[in-house]
């Protein structure tokens, strides 16, 4: 390639990314009326700054090639700071390692732009293999919190398996998420954790955590759903006692397990959680997005539980590197009510849903529960059928009652 062929890719590449970072998203129109949908993804691969991946140099690279690709950008934390919105994406290089960028936004709806490099997240005495899914939380004693997946090969793994791996908490702080304080991993009394959130306030004084107790890699085994539990201090996290807040049901979509999202969102009414539920298809593992409410006092008793998903994968979400998945650890609750979920689809790409707080606890307090059998559930439905007949004309018609 001649220099002025390399200048011209380069100059092409960098206007579809110029073009992609300024592409204003839209809502897209109607909804469910619990939230709002957008046209596009706010963070793809395609996000990432073409200096993560090219080597720039005509010498050393005179066929501007990718050297280092980005395979996804998926599962962020969120935080607003000072009016801005910031992701913690996880990013996953074409060799296969998460790791974490920030990607800010003045509107968290479009816009997003990385920082120019990624967190060199600090190691503990056992180096993570890799790190994934940040959950951020501004707590009261002042830090920003960033807890993530840290996995490492199992090393009780009989040769020749190089896949079983175990996951642990990790625990980083931070004021600005540039400067990143690591701390030693939560430990607890299960074998394996994933899904490890902070609760912003301490209970009883201590460091409060939602966890997914799990036996194996994959399987949770019989580790019963999100638990809870407590820690003396942040600086070496240990939890002597873990509960089940939210167990896994029998035919449910959260019948194989199920994930705390983001930090939950303090309303008049309760905590507001939104979290994941998997459950098994002969298709794999089909992973959805539901929501609940605690207790304000006790953060760990469910008050209410609306029946099914809140989000499910719609169109392009299904595809990806693993399909039927919409995954969320990312929530920003604004002063004004407003709420943004960031949830990724399908392991590849992060997208928005906006609401506000006074329709999440509408939809968590009035949707009725899961009554866990067909024919209770048709009666459930034959219920809000009766009710909706009352109001409708002679006919059955919505007309009359628009009209
Ligand atoms: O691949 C789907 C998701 O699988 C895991 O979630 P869980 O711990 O509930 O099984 C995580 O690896 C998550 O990152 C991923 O999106």
């Amino acid at each position: 390639m001649t220099k002025a062929e390399f200048n011209n890719r380069l100059k092409a590449l960098y206007k579809n990314y110029q073009q992609l970072i300024s592409r204003p998203n839209e809502k897209e129109e109607l909804g469910n009326g619990i939230y709002d949908r957008y046209k596009y993804p706010v963070v793809t691969n395609e996000h990432a700054p073409l200096h993560w991946k090219y080597d720039l140099n005509y010498k050393t690279n005179p066929y501007l090639m990718e050297r280092l690709g980005i395979n996804a950008t998926f599962n962020p934390g969120a935080i607003e700071l000072d009016g801005k919105y910031y992701l913690v994406v996880r990013v996953e290089g074409n060799d296969r390692k998460s790791f974490f960028a920030v990607a800010e936004s003045d509107n968290g709806i479009d816009g997003f732009e990385f920082w120019d490099y990624p967190i060199l997240m600090p190691e503990t005495e056992d180096p993570d293999i890799n790190v994934y899914d940040m959950r951020l939380v501004k707590h009261e004693d002042g830090w920003i919190y960033g807890l993530f997946c840290t996995e490492r090969k199992d090393p009780n793994a009989p040769k020749g398996d190089t896949s079983s791996a175990v996951a642990q908490a990790g625990i980083a702080r931070t004021k600005n998420l540039k400067d990143w304080e690591r701390l030693p991993d939560l430990k607890s009394p299960s074998a394996q954790q994933r899904n490890v959130v902070l609760h912003p306030e301490f209970v009883d004084g201590k460091y409060a955590f939602y966890t997914r107790p799990q036996d194996g890699f994959i399987s949770a085994g019989s580790g019963g759903g999100i638990g809870w539990g407590l820690a003396e201090d942040i600086e070496n996290a240990v939890i002597e006692e873990e509960i089940i807040v939210d167990e896994r049901i029998y035919h449910t979509i959260k019948e194989v397990k199920n994930g705390q999202g983001a930090a939950p969102i303090k309303t008049d009414k309760g905590w507001l959680h939104i979290a994941h539920g998997v459950r098994n298809t002969a298709a794999g593992l089909r992973y959805v997005i539901y929501a609940f409410m605690t207790d304000l006092e006790k953060p760990y008793q469910v008050t209410h539980s609306p029946s099914g998903h809140l989000i499910a994968p719609k169109g392009d979400e299904f595809v990806g590197d693993v399909g039927n998945v919409v995954f969320t650890n990312g929530v920003i609750a604004q002063d004004n009510g407003e709420v943004f979920i960031y949830y990724a689809s399908s392991d590849m790409r992060c997208h928005v849903a906006t609401t506000t707080v006074d329709k999440l606890v509408d939809y968590v307090t009035n949707t009725p529960k899961d009554p866990l059998r067909s024919h209770a559930c048709v009666a459930q439905r034959n219920e809000l059928i009766a009710k909706n007949s009352e109001l409708l004309g002679e006919d059955g018609s919505i007309a009359d009652l628009i009209d």
